[in-house]
């Protein structure tokens, strides 16, 4: 949309926009000024759902009130085929979701593998406020669902449906295999990257969302369809608290995105958080994440993604992946949005 308010920056390894290290200007750590509200969220589509968070930022509400409401956008959104509903479904044709949030007091709730609700996120804060429990999975997410007043609908997509019967020609199980390359160079998706599926969608993409609020408390949310024709039950690292996502308020938050197994192995935003207590800038605990899955599986490393998204404290970001191509959106007003390239492992 052109005429909209805000003022859309693309910042791009060596731009002018860009400090001494390569974190963009407006992300630098370096100024140590606070910058709060806040909100950074994983992917491209990313900046849609921070206007929805900044929404409630912007007023002066809740952290865990804004990364809820952010992440709404594309778990409502039927051309997401990675997110909600719309997603892709699993090998035998079921969209199964994972979700789950985190708030600053330590609380957190999260559904996994829970099929025929457009917000799984809703579904994962119900759970964390109205159960003694952290985690539902399947059938007892959907139940617990219905009895919290959601409705079951039908989240399979003609679209999605189409890609599913097309993946099933060959049905070939390769879960792996998703690195997005070049896109921001506008040299064509497409035809550059051999691993989009049919349709010509990506098998992956989950949000993962993190704010700082005027009141410097922190919260996040991350929300997924998961891998692509998955294996039915399969969950991936979305949905658990400590690897998807965590929420620390005295120190920051962190969210994942990629092969969620090797982030599960890691416990990987757990690790990001821990290592910004002991002192790591955001990016810095981001990449020694990364650098801990090259580590324990260098060969598989180089055919997979995995990016990590961190907000400290004071509202300083960064982030950083094994391949390039992952993007992260950080707004911290009305009229300040900026898409980042993370850097990346693998040059
Ligand atoms: C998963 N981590 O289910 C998710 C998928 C994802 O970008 O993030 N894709 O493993």
């Amino acid at each position: 949309m052109k005429s909209r308010r805000n003022f859309l920056k693309t910042a791009a390894l060596g731009a002018a926009t860009l400090s001494l290290d390569g974190i963009p200007a407006v992300a630098s750590s370096r100024s140590g000024s606070a910058r709060k509200p806040i909100v950074v969220s994983t992917w491209d589509f990313g900046i849609a759902a921070n206007r929805a968070a900044w929404d409630v930022l912007g007023k002066g509400g809740r952290a865990l009130d804004a990364v809820e409401a952010g992440v709404h956008v594309p778990e409502a959104d039927p051309k997401n085929q990675t997110v909600g509903y719309g997603g892709f479904p699993d090998r035998d044709g079921r969209v199964t979701l994972d979700a789950c949030i985190m708030d600053e007091l330590g609380n957190c709730g999260s559904v996994a593998a829970m099929e025929h609700i457009k917000h799984p996120i809703s579904v994962a804060r119900k759970v964390m406020e109205k159960t003694p429990h952290v985690m539902l999975v399947g059938d007892g997410a959907l139940q617990f669902a219905l009895e919290n007043g959601f409705q079951k609908e039908n989240l399979l997509t003609p679209e999605s449906e189409k890609a599913w019967k097309e993946w099933l020609k060959k049905a070939e199980y390769k879960p792996v295999l998703n690195i997005e390359n070049q896109s921001y160079e506008g040299k064509g998706t497409t035809a550059f990257n051999p691993l989009r599926l049919p349709g010509n969608a990506w098998n992956h993409d989950t949000i993962g969302m993190v704010a700082l609020d005027a009141a410097g408390n922190l919260s996040g949310a991350c929300t997924t369809s998961g891998m692509a024709f998955k294996m039915h039950g399969r969950v991936g690292d979305s949905p658990i608290i400590g690897a998807g996502l965590y929420v620390d308020n005295e120190v920051g938050a962190a969210t994942a995105t990629g092969v969620g197994e090797e982030v599960i192995r890691v416990v990987g935003s757990f690790l990001v958080v821990e290592l910004m207590r002991q002192g790591y800038s955001p990016e810095a605990a981001c990449k020694e994440a990364v650098l801990r899955i090259v580590k324990k599986k260098p060969a598989k490393a180089k055919e997979i993604q995995i990016g990590f998204l961190a907000l400290n404290k004071k509202g300083e970001h960064g982030a950083y992946c094994l391949h390039p191509g992952f993007s992260y959106a950080c707004t911290t007003g009305a009229n300040e949005e900026t898409l980042i390239k993370g850097k990346y492992y693998f040059q």
